[in-house]
């Protein structure tokens, strides 16, 4: 096996490979794209953002603390059914892989997969999240000292590349915490085509999905009681202003967030209090009072219609389960 703490290549760590791009031309000839997001976003009838927004460093530790909130069960759930399958999940994964895990965050739940497949020949975490992606690596290198960590800094729905190194190896997917559920299904059905091409054929994944489940358990995780969530959609708002120079009055923007039940997905909004104008990238935005930002769709789905989606994206399902009480399904997908 090649020795990757001696590979030039891994020169860079712990600090993530960065493929997300940050700054805007000083010429504004090339916006950012959070920029370009937000403005057509804002112009857009009715008003909506991309959830990948949420997560710089502050909102990626408030989605920390929703994973241990009583009402959110989804994590629990997950962690439950992926301690009981870790040794089916390890005999599958190809001695010598590379775990290529996307929308990382806090790499809580891989830990019980890096303790079963011991094999493995490098853990590639990808996030949007920056700042928060080195700390948890930096937290993880101290962790596993003999694991090779190379973590990558990108959004996962437009095409990146993995680390030079992992390219001769072979790959297994990981792509927890029903984040694919916060795509639109035709997104997250290109979203399985493109982590084909990076996988390679005959590659495994291992994805976390949340299941339609009844609405009151749906609703209260999404509205609990502490505020939390709350607090983690407004970050959108803190973010604008600090970012983009925005002045929303975080007090004037309510949280919402309910069941749709027609497409199976929970809807979170941030409703405008009364009508006002907001300053954001040299633009007066009205907002009309009661009027929303949709910040975020979380589609539950059946078993079923997942495999669906899967097979349409090329994939051949090779296994669902779930925990005791349905909430949610990890799948194991085979290309
Ligand atoms: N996998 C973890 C975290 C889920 S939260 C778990 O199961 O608990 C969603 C994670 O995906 C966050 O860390 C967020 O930063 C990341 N993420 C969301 N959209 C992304 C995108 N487009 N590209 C890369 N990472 C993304
Ligand atoms: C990361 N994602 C799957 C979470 C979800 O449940 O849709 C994000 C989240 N939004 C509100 N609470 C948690």
């Amino acid at each position: 096996m090649r020795d990757f703490h001696n590979d030039e290549a891994f020169d860079m760590r712990p600090t993530a490979l960065a493929q997300v791009s940050f700054l805007a031309d000083p010429a504004g000839q090339e916006s950012e794209p959070f920029v370009t997001d937000v403005v057509a976003g804002l112009a857009a009838s009715p008003k909506r953002l991309p959830p990948k927004y949420f997560y710089d460093s502050a909102g990626s530790d408030l989605f920390e603390r929703i994973t241990a909130l009583p009402e959110y069960y989804p994590t629990r759930c997950e962690l439950r059914t992926l301690k009981e399958h870790a040794a089916d999940i390890a005999a599958i994964i190809p001695s010598g892989a590379a775990l290529i895990e996307f929308g990382s965050g806090s790499s809580r739940k891989t830990r019980t997969l890096l303790g079963a497949a011991r094999k493995l020949a490098a853990y590639v975490p990808v996030d949007i999240s920056v700042e928060f992606l080195d700390r948890q690596v930096a937290n993880l290198q101290r962790e596993y000292p003999a694991m090779v960590i190379l973590p990558v800094a990108a959004d996962f729905s437009e095409s990146f590349d993995l680390p030079e190194a992992v390219s001769v190896l072979p790959r297994a997917g990981f792509f927890p915490g029903s984040t694919i559920g916060n795509l639109e299904p035709q997104e997250a059905a290109a979203f399985l085509r493109q982590a084909g091409r990076i996988l390679g054929a005959g590659a495994v994944f291992v994805i976390g999905v949340d299941l339609i489940k009844d609405e009151k358990i749906l609703y209260d995780a999404y509205n609990d009681a502490e505020g939390v969530t709350a607090q983690f959609n407004r970050n959108l708002l803190v973010r604008m202003n600090r970012e983009l120079g925005a002045n929303f009055d975080l007090a004037s923007f309510e949280h919402q967030a309910f069941y749709n039940r027609a497409q199976h997905r929970i809807e979170m909004h941030l409703s405008s209090r009364k009508r006002q104008w907001v300053q954001v990238c040299g633009t007066n935005v009205e907002f009309r009072a009661g009027e929303t930002i949709h910040t975020e769709n979380s589609y539950k789905y059946a078993i079923e219609t997942f495999q669906q989606l899967a097979c349409s994206a090329g994939w051949t399902p090779l296994a669902a389960w779930t925990d005791s009480d349905n909430y949610f399904s990890v799948h194991v997908l085979t290309l």
